[in-house]
């Protein structure tokens, strides 16, 4: 079981080279391990099959009828959705369709979904396309708890909220002034009121400068290019306010106590090009002092931007120069660092470096007492800077002192014990802080652990998202779906014990455990203000060339077996599902009018479209609800 792990662990050369070697020779090395066909970087695949690959232990595969023992909520990359698996089988239970039409259920077709996604004029979808990124979910008490997860669409700068008792999306914000809307973070705590121990904010950062405000005219004056730092109302959803900085953000994380939140930035140097933005031998991880920043705020101390409202306060370094009443910090981490993670024991934020080997361990308190004017320099609060190995990107935790780093480029994820890494970086060179070496296949991207963002982090399970899947499945053209590994963390020694295919590209994820959700089996018609309660409110209302059709549908019929409106008409069909029993969904759908969508148990949904043919149209059902489905139908006629 640990050939594999003593070989990886001797590539000591391969990372000094890296450590020293010029910017764009890193970027050489790493497109190298990506292209190298099937082998990564740090060790041929069969030696790794030979490593730390296990028998699955007892209930990662649940026999039929068994149900997993954590919830996973995986963003969807690509496809705009937030995906629901069951951990630690990887069984993908659901999507939850957010910033991209869905075709299942009718997202971006019925008028509720359109009214949240955002809509032009003309009633056409504002943005047709998402890149999500990172999920994140609500806490109390430093654990979940099962109000809201959060996802990012770093293309549109949108954000969206999903209730969990339903698992649907019910609000997305689009954030102004920003470009390359990227990490995300709900605060697990006011920083104020100690009654508020749970998320009532969650803050954005933003990866690309744009010209502020964003003029053609400003495209080459570099110095009107800038980032902003973003705080919304986890409530309403809102844009509280949004704080200028240098550099620019990445991942966010935040502090258990609700005091600290902050950026990774990997561009300092305000490039426009990667070799400008890998100029600088370090970029900083900037900390906002969240008290102090919304009392600026509340002090009337911001500006605007073009047409937003939303107020900017200066968390730029010159205008923040005295610590005591600064509302951000710049603490330095070498070159591009990547991810930032808050240890479980709230005491750390880690930040990965990325294009340097290593892991930067700064303590809370210590950028607190800066903040307090006790600690000279912000980055003593730096208490590690260790190695790990070639492009270090995201970190997860066993709640049991370790932390788990992937390698993008070694193509590994590396354990290692966070005191030892404090200790060894105090000068006690004897401590070995990396525990152990587990290659992945291949190039890791994302990591999370069970609870692993909570202050209850378990150590028992932990899934990976790699980039590549090379040789792992059945090929099918060129693109390979990207390989989610699982790892079994409850040993001293990781054990790799499942690959799963997933389509491209989730990023980032977090799994928690399956009873910190209730989820609601029907609706309540009372949700609904526009429900038809009863078969008898059925038909057709006219004003002037609108059309309103009111139906209910209880298998295996509609409420209305045909219905008669005007060529020309826009005609609104609004469905109420009035069975009462879970799973007994109904679709809606008209032939030769692409409209589709489903209503589940006790809940409303409308649509609105133009009868723009003459003729007779059948309407069925889609949904697969009863012996008599493919008979329950009804008619659209259409006069001419
Ligand atoms: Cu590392 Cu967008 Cu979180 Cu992907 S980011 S891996
Ligand atoms: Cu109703 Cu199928
Ligand atoms: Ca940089």
């Amino acid at each position: 079981m640990s050939d594999s792990h003593e070989r990886a662990s001797e590539a000591p050369s391969r990372r000094k080279f890296l450590n020293t070697a010029a910017a764009a020779g890193l970027a050489g090395v790493g497109l190298a391990a990506c292209n190298d066909k099937g082998a990564p970087a740090a060790a041929a695949p069969a030696a790794s099959a030979a490593g730390h690959v296990g028998a699955a232990p007892a209930g990662v595969h649940p026999k039929p009828g068994e149900l997993d023992t954590y919830y996973g909520l995986w963003s969807g990359g690509h496809t705009g959705d937030m995906r629901v698996l069951g951990l630690p089988s990887g069984r993908e239970l659901h999507r939850i369709p957010c910033f991209v039409p869905d075709a299942l259920v009718g997202w971006g077709q019925t008028n509720e979904s359109k009214a949240i996604m955002g809509t032009k004029p003309d009633g056409s979808l504002k943005f047709p396309c998402a890149d999500t990124h990172h999920t994140h979910a609500s806490y109390k008490d430093g654990n979940y708890d099962g109000r809201y997860a959060w996802i990012n669409d770093k293309i549109n700068a949108r954000i969206a909220r999903i209730r969990l008792d339903y698992f649907i999306c019910d609000k997305i914000t689009q954030i102004p002034n920003v470009q390359g809307f990227h990490g995300i973070f709900p605060d697990k705590a006011d920083p104020v009121d100690p009654k508020i121990n749970y998320t009532t904010r969650v803050f954005c950062g933003a990866e690309f400068g744009i010209p502020l405000p964003n003029t053609a005219a400003d495209a080459a004056k570099a110095e009107t290019y800038h980032s902003l730092f973003t705080c919304v109302d986890a409530e309403t959803m809102e844009v509280r306010w949004q704080a200028l900085i240098d550099g620019n953000c990445d991942l966010v994380a935040t502090s258990y106590d609700g005091k600290l939140a902050a950026a990774n930035q990997y561009n300092i140097e305000g490039g426009a090009h990667y070799a400008e933005m890998m100029s600088a031998e370090r970029d900083a991880c900037v900390f906002f002092h969240v008290a102090r920043v919304e009392q600026a705020v509340k002090d009337g101390k911001f500006k605007t931007y073009g047409d937003s409202k939303v107020p900017v306060v200066d968390a730029t370094r010159k205008a923040n120069t005295d610590p005591k009443t600064a509302i951000a910090g710049y603490v330095s981490v070498p070159k591009n660092p990547h991810g930032v993670n808050a240890s479980p024991d709230g005491k750390y934020f880690i930040c990965a470096g990325k294009l340097s080997p290593t892991a930067t361990v700064i303590e809370l308190a210590k950028v607190l007492e800066w903040f307090d004017g006790k600690l000279e320099k912000i980055d003593s609060a730096i208490v590690a800077e260790v190695e790990l190995g070639l492009g270090p990107l995201h970190t997860a935790f066993d709640g049991r002192g370790n932390a788990y780093t992937t390698l993008f480029l070694d193509s590994q994820l590396v354990k290692w014990n966070v005191d030892g890494a404090i200790k060894f970086h105090a000068g006690d060179k004897s401590v070995k802080y990396v525990v152990d070496r587990l290659d992945l296949q291949y190039q890791p991207g994302h990591v999370n652990a069970s609870q692993s963002e909570t202050r209850f982090a378990d150590g028992k399970w932990l899934a990976v998202g790699c980039k590549f899947s090379k040789d792992r499945f059945l090929p099918v053209g060129p693109l390979h779906a990207e390989n989610e590994q699982i790892i079994d963390i409850s040993g001293e020694k990781m054990v790799l014990v499942a690959d799963h295919p997933v389509r491209g590209e989730p990023h980032d994820f977090i799994i928690f455990k399956r009873d910190l959700l209730r989820p609601k089996q029907i609706y309540s018609l009372d949700d609904f203000p526009n429900a038809v309660k009863d078969p008898k409110e059925s038909g057709v209302t006219r004003n002037g060339k609108k059309v309103t059709v009111k139906m209910t549908s209880q298998a295996p019929a509609f409420s209305l077996p045909e219905f008669t409106v005007k060529k020309g008409d826009e005609v609104t069909i609004i469905l109420t599902n009035l069975d009462k029993v879970e799973d007994l969904t109904h679709g809606f759908a008209i032939a030769n009018h692409g409209v589709n969508f489903i209503v589940n148990p006790q809940e409303t949904k409308s649509v609105t479209f133009t009868a723009d043919k003459a003729g007779v149209f059948w309407c069925y059902c889609t949904h697969f609800c009863h012996a008599l489905h493919l008979e329950m139908r009804s008619r659209m006629i259409v006069e001419a």
